[in-house]
């Protein structure tokens, strides 16, 4: 036992316990126990220069108390770590420095895992992945292959984001507001060829199953409005004096008799031949190149509906037969429904616009249930102007109308999705080399899968070249054989895009050694899915959803005999600089771990960050806070030297008490109010007496917090084996039964009865309880009650008249 004036030094006892845990194999997982298996999993990082600040380890914590929590409730838990190490950012900084991407992403590496072992994490670091080693991204090579093999890769030339100063093409997501996510160039579109991922073909699956899996609804809700299904109808327009037909997409065929115009997107493939109809062909030629210089989000947000008539193509309205003129205008996107659609101004804000503009008549159609008139009314309605439609709600009209379309062949009930396939090409050095070779007689061939990994060569000058990766410049890397002819052919240059590469990480931690399989069946049936997932709100969108989609396309093609791979998600908040801002380098907030640990220990870090407030809400960096913290923990080191021989009742009521609030907090990560209640129980403890064997039942409470202080106490109380290998507490249900009082029931300030109840009993109860007592309801009977006078866990006195 140590001695009394020894006091709590955490750089001493910190090295010295994550040195034992890693001789120990303390946080091993076990392939094929027979214990339950649990998969608990971080968002892996990217490999920056800056390190990490505080704001990383908070879900890291998190993830790290509920393993270490469920270990110890017998759990064989699998929490590994590793790195999203391919990417833009070590190509950048190679373009400035020199420096390959290679070295610099392994220096960054070294420095951030150092970073994080010495926070004490209980991952598995045998388990360690990363996406940039050819041992793995051979697997994210195959999966393509896999994917080319199912048809789902394909090429397409498509109009593509372009940064003109990264010289690449980004895709949708990684603009934001016209501009490129990473430098704030301005983004504009430009024709390439890419390879594709036909994620559309799941869109149905990847809406449908969010409903089996347990996230936050926000986030689902976010899936939701990306994959974006709309259901309606499909109309086609006849074209006067021509064998043609528009096609339109409609979420509101009941309006179909208030249309006053068609539109046609820019790049409707009809128009090549349509436009030949019009007497201003040149104009709509010229129409159409400007809008080839907008990009999509300007064309949609534009506040000025503006296109072009084309004078002298009619269509026919599918049921009068009236003639509708047809316009070409940028504000209809190619890619959603049909690329056209019928305007119909009374009840759409946008074809409202454009019908004003090019002074079309509105003609109202929709009348709205409550009766008042609106300029634009979008919402549902009773049908006027219809003709035998004329009476019926929106909701009903569609079937019907639809249904008679579809009698006619005009028409037929329709989906449409938002979501657009994933373009994967990146024009880029440091990711992982598509494997594709392509042959002037053969055209696209496969690598063989035995020449997996394509490796991606080392090269000294990193500079893209437009829209060609800096590898179209290695000759030996492009100049190869064509697998089918044998004769001379070229490899594909462009790199994956780095999500590619992370929507599958989670499935090689299972069995990151295999030579063979990316995983072999047997550890992905005992690991797999994912039990819990921890991350950032930021990828609830574009991570999410590919990790989904891989996943069904390997269970489609029997690789996997799960289709959903993360069965619970839990977001972090984020934490906010001391004054309330986004920790950034250029505000000048940004809080080191680094000098947090060696100032207060990586145990006060990891309290401090699960007691900032709750888990998954965002939280203010605040020193004072982490002061309180260390106290706290000083407190309870100093507490292993005033243990008592027997607890006192009251204490053990509370020790049980806690025992359940801590146990069921952390399985629902409240983890601030976990904290709290150790704290209330620490101070009791200090007034009151403490047995050793209840305060090793506290260091077993606090250990996923605190794990090197707690180890450090528990084996300085003479216990052997490490804390991490004893049971979790059960409380014990007859311990935590409220104490029992006595209250007095009084009429007028009359004493008339007293009661024996549980401590803590609130107004309302205690009312009900008394107003029936014989004793008391006599005095209360044909009276009105005036006033009750409550005083907790004392007296009740009814006033009455
Ligand atoms: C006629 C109509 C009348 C429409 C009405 C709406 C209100 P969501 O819900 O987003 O799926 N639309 C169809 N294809 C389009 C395209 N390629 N580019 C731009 N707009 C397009 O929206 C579906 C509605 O958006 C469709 O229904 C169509 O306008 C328009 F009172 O058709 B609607
Ligand atoms: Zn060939």
């Amino acid at each position: 036992m140590k001695s009394k004036n020894q006091k709590y030094n955490h750089k001493k006892i910190e090295r010295k316990w994550q040195k034992f845990w890693k001789k120990e194999k303390i946080f091993s997982a076990k392939d094929f126990s027979k214990k339950k298996k649990l998969y608990v999993l971080d968002m892996f990082p990217y490999p920056s220069a800056e390190g990490l600040h505080v704001g990383h380890p908070r879900g890291y914590v998190g993830s790290d108390v509920y393993s270490l929590f469920k270990r110890m409730q017998g759990y064989n838990v699998l929490h590994p770590m590793g790195w999203d190490a391919f990417g833009l950012p070590a190509e950048n900084f190679a373009i400035k420095t020199g420096t390959s991407p290679k070295i610099s992403t392994e220096r960054n590496i070294k420095r951030m895992r150092k970073q994080l072992k010495t926070l004490g994490f209980s991952y598995d670091w045998s388990r360690e992945i990363k996406t940039c080693d050819p041992s793995y991204y051979k697997w994210t090579q195959w999966m393509f292959l896999k994917l080319f093999e199912a048809g789902l890769a394909y090429r397409a030339k498509i109009p593509a984001n372009f940064c003109p100063s990264c010289k690449t093409i980004l895709a949708n997501e990684q603009v934001i507001d016209g501009r490129c996510e990473r430098c704030s160039s301005e983004v504009y579109q430009k024709e390439v060829d890419q390879w594709l991922f036909k994620i559309t073909a799941y869109a149905e699956r990847l809406l449908k199953d969010l409903d089996k899996i347990d996230w936050p609804e926000e986030t689902k809700e976010m899936q939701r409005n990306w994959i974006g299904k709309s259901e309606g109808a499909k109309i086609k327009f006849k074209i006067k004096n021509t064998p043609y037909e528009i096609e339109v997409f409609t979420t509101r065929p009941d309006t179909l008799f208030g249309v006053t115009f068609l539109v046609l997107s820019p790049e409707h493939p009809l128009l090549e031949k349509i436009k030949k109809e019009a007497k201003n062909k040149k104009e709509i030629e010229n129409y159409i190149q400007k809008t080839k210089k907008k990009t999509e989000l300007e064309r949609i947000s534009s506040k000025k509906k503006e296109g072009v008539l084309m004078k002298g193509v009619f269509a026919l309205h599918p049921f009068s037969q009236e003639e509708i003129p047809v316009f070409v205008a940028d504000y209809v996107l190619v890619h959603y429904g049909t690329g056209a659609i019928m305007g119909v101004p009374a009840h759409d804000e946008r074809d409202f616009e454009f019908a004003k503009r090019y002074k079309l008549p509105i003609i109202y159609v929709i009348k709205p249930p409550k009766g008042r008139f609106e300029e634009v009314y979008e919402g549902e309605g009773y049908l006027i102007n219809s003709d035998k439609f004329s009476g019926l709600f929106s909701k009903k009209a569609k079937k019907v109308i639809t249904k008679e379309l579809k009698k006619r062949n005009l028409g037929k009930f329709s989906v449409s999705y938002k979501l657009r396939d994933w373009v994967i090409s990146r024009q880029r050095y440091w990711g992982c080399p598509i494997p594709m070779i392509f042959c002037e007689n053969c055209g696209w061939q496969k690598v063989p899968e035995k020449d997996l990994p394509v490796k991606l060569p080392q090269i000294k000058d990193f500079k893209p070249l437009g829209d060609k990766s800096p590898l179209a410049k290695v000759k030996n890397f492009v100049e190869t054989r064509c697998p089918k002819c044998k004769g001379g052919a070229k490899r594909e240059t462009d790199t994956m895009d780095t999500f590619v590469c992370s929507s599958w990480y989670f499935l090689r931690y299972a069995d990151p050694k295999n030579k063979k399989e990316f995983a072999s069946k047997k550890f992905l049936k005992y690991w797999l899915p994912v039990d819990l997932y921890i991350g950032g709100k930021e990828h609830s969108v574009l991570h999410l959803l590919y990790a989904r989609f891989l996943t069904k396309v390997l269970y489609d093609l029997g690789y996997l005999d799960f289709d959903e791979p993360f069965l619970k998600l839990c977001h972090q908040g984020i934490i906010l600089g001391p004054d309330g801002q986004k920790m950034s380098k250029s505000r000048g907030n940004v809080i080191n771990p680094d000098d947090i640990v060696e100032k207060y220990g990586a145990d006060t870090l990891r309290v401090y960050e699960m007691f900032m407030g709750p888990f998954d809400k965002e939280a203010l960096w605040s020193t004072h806070g982490i002061e309180g913290v260390r106290r706290f923990l000083e407190r309870v080191w100093k507490m292993q030297f005033n243990l008592k021989k027997k607890t006192s009742p009251k204490l053990l009521s509370l020790l049980h008490q806690t025992i359940k609030k801590v146990s069921e907090d952390i399985e629902n990560f409240k983890f601030n109010t976990a904290i709290s209640q150790m704290m209330i129980l620490l101070k009791e403890s200090e007034k009151l007496s403490l047995s050793k064997k209840d305060f090793g039942i506290f260091l077993k409470l606090l250990s996923p917090f605190a794990p090197h202080l707690c180890e450090e106490i528990w084996q300085n109380l003479g216990y052997k084996k490490s804390i991490f290998k004893q049971k979790w507490p059960k409380y014990n249900p007859k311990l935590i039964e409220k104490e029992k009082i006595t209250f007095i029931v009084e009429v007028n300030g009359k004493k008339r009865d007293r009661i024996e109840v549980q401590k803590d009993i609130s107004q309302k109860e205690i009312e009900s309880l008394t107003k029936n007592l014989p004793k008391v309801r006599k005095h209360l009977e044909k009276k009105k009650i005036k006033k009750v006078i409550f005083v907790k866990d004392k007296l009740i006195n009814f006033v009455v008249e």
